[in-house]
């Protein structure tokens, strides 16, 4: 049969193998406003949503998305065209993949066409929920001090401008004012970020945006709206071409399908200001406290992610599967999560840790998903300072081993000074702080010190003279064309053997 391009109209042509939405579309009510539609929120909570409709046929749950930023544009458009339905691609080891239409989406409002439209959404009656996936550098948050930066030109353009804001925290505020002036209960805010304590981490944000103005509606969000804490897990890489060319192999022609693995987990504080979707019933687990699971998540899955994207980009490797298929970083990512990591995490309920470990490294080895290195270490600035430095911090406290993240740290400075592999090839070096770390990498060829002083990333660690000794010397050895290989086997004390290793200098 022809592969058919998706729409709802489409629907029921599509091949038999393909999973279609079995609720009515039409009545979908948009309960959820989701800001942030990347790939991640559609391999994830739209995942479950989708789920749950098809289980439920409770059409309260349809989700309206909102893109922020004109780069939104591009799949806002897309998606419009196929009547906000795209495929989700859930690629198996053995190199099978599921495809499964996702149907919850109502609608897409891009915000810089109409900020009035998106601040009206939220504050429609039906909106119980209001979730973000605005990534880690979105709270506006200094990760040296925790505390919201109100001298961002983009804060200070908002306070000015609450009708035409640009930052997540306008648009939240204006939103919640509207339904407190019309007596009406407050949605709840769900963050699906891999922040720690992102719920807390989101009250304390928009209270402190909103108190620079007003702090007796401050006072009114704090006390009355629900920041729910979650852990969100599933990977999923950025989607390419292939992708594209793979889904209309299956049967289906769509401009933006999604692709991930078959895991996801999804740990959820049951506190939400009004009722929600019941996602326990589609494999999400509500608990009181999230703290140990998404301190585990944080730093074994996401730390590990930058530990192979930083050290496997010198080297020279595309993807994580690569990176975790040679056995030197395969080794040292256990290495890291075994020394530096769990000796500092708390027990976790219901979850053997070795076991945990052992899954995260099959889950990056699975073949079939080809997660770019350059997805990983994008916008590592946000990344590295809540994924890695809080355990290198906790380590130091507690006399740890920090060796193992000190080579990452010096590695990432050179990738940040270089921009290329060491073979010199370039890399695509995706940050909103480019410019200023590779400023401070270069710096530190005179200055050692210099990237590591970036307060905002690292917070004191550059005043920690046994760190510094360690970090310092592997910089050295970088910038003196040490190849990383070799200094991953001199701290894993282990000899330089494997095929993978060339020449020294
Ligand atoms: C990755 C995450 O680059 C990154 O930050 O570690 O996107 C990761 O793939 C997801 O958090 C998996 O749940």
């Amino acid at each position: 049969m022809q592969a058919q391009p998706l729409s709802q109209a489409t629907l029921s042509f599509l091949p038999a193998s393909i999973s279609v939405p079995g609720y009515n579309r039409q009545a979908l009510q948009a309960g959820i406003v989701h800001v942030g539609v990347g790939g991640f929120h559609r391999s994830h909570q739209a995942y479950y949503t989708d789920n749950y409709l098809n289980q439920t046929h409770d059409l309260r749950w349809g989700i309206c998305g909102i893109g922020l930023r004109e780069a939104d544009r591009a799949i806002q458009q897309r998606l419009a065209a196929q009547d906000y339905l795209y495929s989700l691609l859930v690629k198996h080891p053995n190199g099978q993949s599921d495809v499964q239409v996702i149907g919850c989406m109502t609608d897409f409002l891009l915000a810089p066409d109409d900020p009035e439209a998106v601040i009206a959404q939220m504050a429609a009656k039906e909106t119980k929920i209001v979730s973000l996936t605005i990534t880690e550098g979105g709270y506006n948050f200094d990760p040296s001090t925790g505390e919201f930066d109100l001298t961002n030109p983009d804060v200070i353009h908002d306070i000015a401008n609450p009708t035409k804001p640009r930052l997540i925290f306008g648009y939240l505020a204006a939103a919640l004012q509207l339904r407190r002036t019309a007596g009406k209960a407050p949605f709840t805010i769900q963050s699906c970020d891999n922040v720690q304590h992102n719920g807390d981490v989101t009250r304390k944000m928009l209270v402190a945006y909103i108190n620079a103005y007003d702090s007796e509606f401050a006072r009114w969000v704090s006390e009355s709206v629900s920041f729910p804490n979650a852990m969100v897990d599933r990977i999923t890489p950025a989607t390419t071409e292939g992708d594209i060319s793979l889904a209309e192999e299956l049967g289906v022609i769509d401009q933006w399908p999604v692709t991930c693995e078959p895991f996801h987990q999804w740990v959820i504080e049951d506190n939400f200001t009004q009722q929600r979707p019941e996602w326990e019933l589609v494999g999400a687990q509500t608990v009181d406290d999230v703290t140990p699971y998404e301190t585990m998540k944080i730093r074994l899955l996401n730390a590990g992610h930058t530990v192979l994207g930083v050290l496997g980009s010198l080297r020279g490797y595309s993807t994580i599967e690569e990176a975790v298929s040679d056995p030197l970083f395969a080794r040292y990512l256990r290495a890291f999560m075994d020394n530096e990591v769990t000796p500092v995490l708390d027990a976790v309920p219901g979850i053997d840790l070795d076991e945990y470990k052992q899954t995260l490294i099959t889950r990056f080895g699975n073949p079939n998903i080809k997660d770019s290195l350059a997805r990983i270490c994008s916008q590592s600035s946000a990344k590295v300072a809540t994924f890695l430095v809080p355990t290198i911090q906790q380590n130091l406290i507690s006399k740890g081993s920090t060796r193992l993240s000190s080579l990452v740290l010096a590695a990432w400075c050179w990738y940040s000074d270089s921009h290329t592999t060491q073979h010199g090839e370039a890399l695509d070096v995706i940050d909103d702080l480019a410019d200023t770390l590779q400023h401070a990498a270069k710096s530190s060829r005179e200055a050692p010190l210099a990237f590591l002083s970036q307060q905002s990333i690292f917070g004191a660690l550059a005043a920690n003279r046994s760190f510094c000794e360690d970090y310092q010397s592997f910089l050295t050895k970088l910038f003196a064309g040490i190849k990383v290989e070799h200094l991953m086997a001199s701290v894993l004390e282990i000899e330089v053997t494997p095929a993978s290793m060339e020449a020294t200098i």
